[in-house]
């Protein structure tokens, strides 16, 4: 049964359930909603990279710290379409375009990237973005030209938000995603751990996105990857532990949804990455960056899927599911 309104109490007992328990009921009700052993392959592409005006103290991205990242002007249609062609020729069935924007604004930039959505939608990939904020028109535009999905993540709770962002609220990025809903555009929202935030933030932001009315299609979880000259440049690596209870709980709160293994694989072993799989987790990104820090080998991936008897979702599965008759 699919629930929204999950106490708080409720998401604290299941968090902090013994692990291997937790890991069985996870298991269990990903049995049930998902096949097992299905992991849908996705793959990121920086469309506009670094000189972000805002603070989100983890990303390599803002204009604020002084990282390695070299700042680009957003890409051309054709070179993005040449990555999501050989994304797709990698068997990566959706294709998530980021740029280091606060938000979108109704410019040329704006009409490109919209030409790229259609683009990328006419090879049959499920086509996301990841743009920053977004008026309730500007999504419709989006949907229009094909988007399927939209990444906003709430990051971490609403409490500990304060912390590692300033420049703009919780508030703000709840209203994108409202945004994002009312154009009829499936929503991808999930956060980072090893922010510095205590168990009961990721109970608190846990909680937040399953009482949402629909719970997010899409949940990545993500483990903080230290990049040098941002503040968090020196937190210790996210334990392996954690990453499992939080995918664990995920998937029981949120039983339908895709619960995606995001950043801080590169420093995942074989087994490590099993455990996630074990605790509901079903995708994963791709190639060899995320956006820019560096993500396993695609020779790597290929022969964990084999080692561990994975098969690759394919693309839309969700609405050849829920379509009225199939043949
Ligand atoms: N600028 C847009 C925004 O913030 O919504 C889109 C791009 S932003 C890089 C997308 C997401 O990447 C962030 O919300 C954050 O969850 C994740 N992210 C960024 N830097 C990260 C890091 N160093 N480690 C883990 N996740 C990170
Ligand atoms: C998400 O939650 N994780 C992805 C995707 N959404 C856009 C991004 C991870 C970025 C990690 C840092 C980097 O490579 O710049
Ligand atoms: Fe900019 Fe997004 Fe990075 Fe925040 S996470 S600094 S909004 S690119």
């Amino acid at each position: 049964m699919i629930r929204n309104d999950w106490t708080l109490n409720e998401v604290r007992d299941i968090y902090n359930l013994p692990l291997l328990p937790l890991i069985h009921r996870a298991s269990a009700v990903h049995q049930q909603y998902h096949t097992a052993g299905e992991v849908q392959v996705c793959t990121l592409l920086s469309i506009k990279t670094g000189g972000c005006p805002e603070d989100c103290a983890y990303c390599p991205q803002a204009a604020r710290y002084h990282t390695d990242v070299e700042a680009h002007k957003l890409l051309t249609y054709e070179e993005v379409i040449e990555k999501a062609l050989e994304a797709k020729n990698n068997g990566s069935t959706r294709f998530c375009m980021g740029a280091a924007w606060r938000n979108v604004r109704d410019n040329s930039d704006f009409d490109r990237v919209i030409e790229m959505v259609k683009g990328v939608n006419a090879l049959g990939m499920e086509v996301c973005c990841t743009l920053g904020m977004l008026t309730e028109q500007q999504a419709m535009r989006l949907k229009e030209a094909g988007l399927y999905a939209y990444n906003h993540n709430l990051d971490t709770s609403d409490t500990y938000y304060g912390e590692i962002i300033t420049t703009r609220t919780y508030a703000d990025r709840l209203e994108t995603l409202e945004h994002v809903e009312r154009a009829g555009i499936s929503v991808c929202c999930g956060g980072i751990i090893g922010l510095g935030e205590s168990d009961e933030d990721r109970i608190r932001m846990l909680h937040t996105l399953a009482t949402r009315s629909r719970h997010p299609e899409s949940v990545p979880v993500n483990a903080l990857v230290p990049v040098k000259g941002t503040p968090l440049a020196d937190r210790p690596r996210v334990r392996i532990w954690d990453m499992v209870r939080m995918i664990a709980t995920a998937r029981i709160l949120m039983p339908k949804a895709m619960v995606r293994l995001s950043a801080g694989r590169n420093e995942m072993s074989y087994e490590q990455q099993a455990l996630c799989f074990l605790a509901g987790a079903n995708s994963i990104f791709a190639g060899e960056k995320l956006l820019t820090t560096p993500n396993p080998q695609t020779d790597s991936d290929r022969a964990m899927f084999e080692l561990l008897g994975i098969t690759p979702r394919e693309s839309f599965k969700h609405e050849k599911q829920n379509a009225p008759c199939c043949d």
